[in-house]
């Protein structure tokens, strides 16, 4: 239901301009990354549209959601980078109609990754979110190259080296990043 012009003007209205840039950017590698690994351009679109709607809410916001709709009472013991995704599939399918599972799934996998049942869809917008054109972190044009190679080894690369941070900056690690490693590390290609 509805077009991507509305959609991106629904998603524009919840962000700050520099977000909504990063979303455009996102939808970008990801219509570049489905391309690569023939997956389906109009889901990958959309769920890159959306994969950060909810990321400017407030925690009250959140913890509602997480209440109302009777998520994993864990939750609430995380924070905004957990919830934008996982909760925030809440609020898109609310909020913005959107029903197809795979698209849902790939948006409450897009920060932390899953183990095997991660889908190329999933992998596409895991890939687009970390290598978009802006980001400019060290390593990401190793991490280019490595994904336009190998979708599941640039998943590979990126949970290694966002866990190796996370751990360096003694910053709590949610246990399905933990989950994603153990399970893409095995991985030879
Ligand atoms: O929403 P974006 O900034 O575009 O990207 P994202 O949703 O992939 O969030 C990335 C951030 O989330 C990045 O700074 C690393 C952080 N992150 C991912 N997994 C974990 C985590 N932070 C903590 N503390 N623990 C995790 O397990
Ligand atoms: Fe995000
Ligand atoms: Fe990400
Ligand atoms: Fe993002």
């Amino acid at each position: 239901n509805g077009t991507i012009a509305e959609l991106e003007k629904k998603v524009a209205a919840r962000l700050s301009d520099y977000r909504y840039h990063h979303v455009l950017r996102v939808r970008d590698y990801a219509v570049k990354l489905s391309e690569a690994n023939h997956v389906d351009l109009d889901k990958a679109e959309i769920a890159a549209l959306v994969h950060d709607y909810a990321k400017e809410r407030s925690d009250d916001d959140f913890l509602r959601v997480i209440e109302e709709q009777h998520m994993d009472p864990d939750l609430v013991h995380w924070g905004n980078y957990v919830w934008h995704g996982i909760v925030g599939a809440e609020i898109i399918r609310t909020e913005l109609g959107i029903t197809d599972e795979e698209i849902l799934t790939a948006v409450r996998q897009h920060t932390t990754g899953s183990g095997s049942d991660m889908s190329r869809l999933s992998q596409v917008l895991f890939m687009a979110d970390y290598l978009e054109t802006g980001r400019t972190f060290e390593g990401v044009v190793e991490a280019r190259t490595i994904t336009d190679q190998s979708l599941s080894m640039g998943v590979k690369y990126q949970i290694v080296h966002t866990l190796a941070q996370l751990v360096q900056k003694e910053t709590p690690i949610y246990p399905k990043s933990l989950e994603t490693y153990n399970y893409w590390v095995k991985k030879e290609n």
